[in-house]
């Protein structure tokens, strides 16, 4: 389950249980003062996944806490009973409890994918903190694409990743270039609690204040 230092996946982490009570908070984040949103890049296209983020907002390419590019408004609060999963993710994926006990996360972006939806190969390097990425999956499954630090192109490794999977990203690996190549449309697990489309969840430690 280790895929590169640092890099640790862990199928099948949360219950499915879980996975419906998470993807239930997800719709309430939905509905909450900021929409999911495909955030606009640069050149002036949207990106094809849709976004809604907890604790600060996450634009290309900075962090604020009101989402001045979709409404202006606050984001959510980064929710407590998140801090408590992704210190219990850190000590699933490296065993290390006083690591574990440290980890902070104080933002997380959640993701939506459609049928057709993608990520392109990159960094995530908007956070001024070097700490883990902690990483959950729910509903359909998806082509994950882990890369190298160096370069988007080869050498990397395609992973799928599924509902309940947990994925760490620290270390050498936090600054690997990754994405998301295809969803794999009616994959999703009977009572996960996503009737279509894939969740992914990554709490992160935004470093600023
Ligand atoms: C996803 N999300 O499935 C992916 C997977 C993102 C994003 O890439 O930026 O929202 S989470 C993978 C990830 C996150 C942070 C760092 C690293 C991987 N990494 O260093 O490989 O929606
Ligand atoms: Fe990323």
């Amino acid at each position: 389950r280790v895929i590169a230092p640092g890099a640790v996946h862990v199928p099948g982490w949360l219950s499915l249980e879980q996975q419906r009570w998470i993807a239930a908070r997800f719709v309430e984040w939905t509905q909450g003062p900021v929409p999911l949103r495909a955030a606009m890049l640069p050149g002036g296209h949207p990106m094809s996944v849709r976004t809604v983020c907890l604790g600060w907002h996450w634009q290309p390419y900075m962090y604020t806490r009101e989402a001045f590019d979709v409404n202006g408004r606050r984001v959510l609060d980064f929710p407590d009973w998140m801090v408590r999963l992704g210190r219990k993710a850190l000590f699933e994926a490296y065993g290390d409890e006083g690591e574990a006990a440290n980890y902070a996360p104080d933002t997380a972006l959640v993701n939506f994918y459609d049928d057709a939806a993608k990520m392109g190969m990159h960094q995530d390097k908007d956070e001024k903190s070097r700490a883990p990425v902690v990483s959950l999956s729910i509903g359909d499954s998806c082509v994950f694409r882990f890369g190298n630090t160096a370069t988007r192109n080869k050498p990397y490794t395609d992973v799928e990743l599924s509902s309940g999977d947990l994925f760490v990203f620290g270390g050498a690996s936090r600054f690997a270039f990754h994405g998301v190549t295809k969803v794999l449309p009616g994959t999703a697990p009977e009572g996960c609690g996503l009737p279509g489309g894939r969740i992914n969840i990554t709490m992160r430690v935004t470093g600023m204040s």
